[in-house]
């Protein structure tokens, strides 16, 4: 095997973002793009030599070849050992497993997550820390470093190894290990919750259907959810991960997880629907012609998670992302823990949970995950939500009316403008930046400020701090409306409007989220000027 070692030049925008690299698949298809980023991981975490590392992703086009870029990077630069998903496919969640359980040195995960897939659309890389999580911002930004200093890279000539088959193969020095990429996440699985109660429940005729959307989860939730726990074939749509997830968003919202949707929304739905994104570590619940937000569905598993033999102890603390709903507070007051609030991201939960700070955390855009690993975890949060209907007895709209009776409702929606201009877009909150200390005690729509402020964090375990991570508008009476930028988009800039209302009426039960939060969103616009910068009067998604 010869190693070669290639002369390059710095490329401009590797800058990782709210998870990882991501760009357009043809930016990484560009000579050296892939390279100099991988190089940049090495330098950035010391160097490889010896160490073991997981890899593996969404299985989007693209993967299978910069899956051997990387294995012929790594055996380059002395690595040990690589342990890879079977066809370089691991969910995100069960990436993180592996990397925990074989005591390795972190991975890298191929995926742009919900973003389309296709040589038009998106890919991603991501460096996961010996933790399991997400590199912090420290590591990110000596990676970034690196990217702007590249001169070369060291890359093995060598044949592709086959991942088709599990097994060992040697590249050079460097093992090649091929494994099964869902068995040890479902053993996991299997020691968090009871799956006999869930077996009961099904086996009683409770109903269900889980769409994958044509990603990673497919073998996932086959193997799971119809394999161990009986679930009539054929609950699990969409089951086959495809390089282009069938050509839609594997994002599960109401916008993207149609047929889902069409389902619950129909005349004779299932008892429970669920989907997940394109790496797995996202969820989507819905009821019988119910849509549980993801705020809301965080705070019902915090209330309800020591249900399941993992978290039968009860919860050390929880946390949430700054913009996710304030529901999870009313449930850790209520409980007498801790909630911590963190910036956009999951590696901000890293400290927390490493900690043992926080067992339970989550995120409004549809993540929710605990101590069990260190990423967001779809099919954990299906799994916990079956484990708690099957312990009470519930409907999915029951156990979330009856959490709304008795923590209060909050009401919540985001807006996301995708697309829009990026200088237009940093103007506007520019704009709203220098504003913010005079919004106190102005009315925009009949609500009156309270406070205004741009959101910092400093991490309580390790001291670091994120500054401008979102700027926030806080009205009396509880509502609240969050403006943030997006980190992972591909495309000009996404600006994310996030709103919130408390309710205590006990009558908002059935009222729509839209129609509730409508002069939120007015007073949004009003105080932003969000069409005077964007030009935008609508957002292209409410989720
Ligand atoms: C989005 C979400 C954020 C999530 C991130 C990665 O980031 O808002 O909550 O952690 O995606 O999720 P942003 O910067 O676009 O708002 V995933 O499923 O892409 O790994
Ligand atoms: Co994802």
């Amino acid at each position: 095997m010869e190693i070669l070692t290639i002369d390059t030049k710095p490329i401009e925008g590797q800058k990782p973002g709210t998870s990882g690299l991501r760009k357009k698949t043809r930016t990484f298809m560009e000579p050296h793009y892939l390279e100099n980023f991988v190089e940049s991981i090495w330098t950035g975490i010391g160097g490889v030599t010896s160490k073991t590392l997981v890899l593996g992703g969404d299985g989007r086009y693209f993967s299978p070849e910069a899956a051997q870029v990387i294995l012929r990077m790594a055996a380059a630069s002395g690595a040990r050992r690589v342990i890879v998903g079977q066809n370089a496919l691991l969910s995100t969640p069960a990436a993180s497993n592996l990397i925990r359980t074989r005591a390795t040195d972190g991975g890298i995960i191929l995926s742009a997550s919900h973003n389309p897939g296709g040589i038009d659309e998106d890919f991603g890389v991501k460096f996961n820390n010996s933790n399991g999580g997400p590199a912090a911002e420290d590591v990110t930004g000596r990676i970034f470093e690196a990217t702007k200093s590249i001169a070369s890279y060291k890359i093995a000539e060598t044949q592709n190894v086959d991942l088709s088959q599990p097994g060992e193969y040697a590249m050079g020095d460097m093992v090649v290990e091929v494994v099964d990429p869902v068995e040890a996440y479902a053993q996991l699985m299997e020691k968090l919750f009871d799956f006999d109660a869930i077996r009961r429940l099904i086996s009683g005729g409770f109903t269900m259907r889980f769409d994958a959307m044509h990603a990673v989860t497919g073998p996932y939730a086959k193997a799971i959810l119809e394999g161990r726990l009986g679930a009539a074939p054929g609950s699990v749509l969409n089951a086959e991960p495809k390089p282009d997830f069938g050509g839609g968003h594997p994002d599960p919202n109401p916008i993207w997880a149609k047929e889902l949707m069409a389902a619950m929304n129909g005349d004779t739905p299932p008892d429970f629907g669920a989907a997940s994104d394109g790496d797995g570590d996202r969820n989507m619940i819905m009821g019988p012609g119910l849509y549980v937000t993801p705020s809301d569905s965080l705070a019902v598993l915090a209330a309800n998670a020591h249900l399941a033999p993992a978290y039968a102890k009860g919860l050390a603390g929880v946390a949430r992302s700054m913009p996710t709903s304030r529901a999870l507070d009313a449930v850790a007051a209520r409980k007498g823990i801790d909630c911590y609030e963190t910036p956009t991201g999951w590696k901000f939960f890293g400290n927390l949970l490493d900690d043992g700070r926080i067992t339970l955390c989550g995120e409004e855009s549809a993540g929710t995950g605990s101590d069990h690993v260190r990423e967001k975890d779809g099919l954990w949060a299906v799994l916990l939500w079956l484990n708690i209907l099957a312990e009470t007895g519930k409907g999915v709209v029951e156990l979330v009316h009856d959490h709304w009776a008795e923590y209060g409702r909050n009401f919540y929606t985001r807006h996301d403008f995708e697309g829009v201009d990026a200088d237009r877009a940093t103007e506007m909150f520019d704009d709203l930046r220098g504003r913010l200390d005079s919004l106190a005690g102005q009315e925009f729509c009949g609500r009156i400020v309270e406070r205004a402020d741009e959101f910092s964090y400093e991490d309580p375990v390790d001291g670091s701090v994120a500054r401008q991570q979102g700027l926030r508008v806080m009205f009396a009476g509880g509502g609240r409306v969050v403006y943030r930028l997006s980190g992972t988009g591909t495309v000009g800039a996404t600006l994310r409007v996030y709103l919130e209302d408390v309710s205590e009426d006990a009558t908002a039960q059935d009222r729509d989220a839209q129609e509730a939060l409508s002069d939120m969103a007015r007073a949004a616009e009003e105080i932003a000027r969000i069409e005077h910068y964007t030009g935008r009067t609508e957002p292209d998604v409410r989720a």
